[in-house]
């Protein structure tokens, strides 16, 4: 058996973690993120006979039963993970009766998966239909994104009009547009629904006044998603304040969606 401490899928764990942090996207406990893994590749470094406890999650997502996922762990923070990823990083997978979560690795000293796992579990199972191969939910508070949702409408066609005008790249990066919630109260399994539903049709969400959730395929294409919104939020935010001489007109982003062959929210732009 290999040492999972040397696994891909964990090293990318703590690289994203790191990273985010230092980005400043993730003060404190906030942020949260979980991996799905290959049930093939987890069985080269544990047995997956071997369960340490069980922990009640309080959300039913039987539709992942027997998936085992890599999470970060409640009220840890992602400045730690590096030091200490057995304590702050845990591998479960989801029980036959779809609420049970068993504990194959981590979340050493009694800790539990992230408190925001009702909208993980549930963005997985809306995100596994429109997609087979997302793997990935990230939870983060993006500074500029957030300063946004402070001073622009929260409309998810506003909103995303607005992103979609700050870079050349966002439409072709997120050309479904961003979902966008009102402020709701976070660790429940309402935001987590309503987020779920939200990913239905779009890998990002907006989750006013908090923060973000995107979904991806791997840690570096959710990562990117996420970088992408942030960057053009900091580029509306450096420039909201200031006359307005120059845009992307709509026409342009129409030709941009369409010379990159990408499927996007007509209904977002007034052509
Ligand atoms: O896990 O970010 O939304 C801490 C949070 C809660
Ligand atoms: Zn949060």
């Amino acid at each position: 058996m290999k040492d999972i401490l040397t696994a891909p899928f964990v090293e990318e764990m703590k690289k994203t973690t790191a990273n985010m942090y230092r980005l400043g996207w993730d003060e404190r406990n906030g942020g949260n993120i979980s991996y799905l893994l290959d049930g093939d590749e987890l069985a080269r470094y544990l047995d997956p006979g071997r369960v340490i406890r069980r922990i009640e999650t309080g959300v039913r997502a039987k539709e992942l039963a027997g998936r085992a996922l890599l999470v970060t762990g409640s009220g840890k923070y992602f400045r730690n993970v590096t030091d200490d990823p057995e304590t702050n990083l845990g591998v479960i997978r989801i029980a036959d009766d779809g609420t049970t979560a068993e504990l194959l690795w981590g979340f050493c000293g009694g800790g539990r998966p992230t408190s925001e796992l009702p909208a993980h579990l549930k963005s997985h199972i809306a995100r596994l239909a429109a997609d087979p191969e997302n793997r990935v939910i990230m939870h983060t508070h993006p500074t500029h994104t957030l300063a946004m949702n402070y001073v622009h409408e929260l409309d998810e066609k506003k909103f995303t009009h607005t992103l979609w005008e700050m870079c050349t790249e966002c439409i072709v990066v997120f050309p479904e547009g961003v979902g966008v919630l009102p402020w709701m109260l976070c660790g429940t399994n309402e935001i987590g629904e309503a987020t779920a539903k939200k990913m239905e049709e779009f890998r990002v969400v907006i989750w006013g006044m908090h923060g973000v959730y995107g979904a991806g395929r791997d840690m570096d294409e959710t990562f990117g998603l996420i970088e992408t919104v942030e960057k053009a939020a900091q580029i509306y935010m450096l420039t909201a304040h200031l006359p307005r001489l120059s845009t992307i007109t709509d026409a342009q982003l129409a030709r941009l969606a369409e010379s990159f062959g990408v499927k996007y929210r007509k209904d977002f732009l007034e052509l």
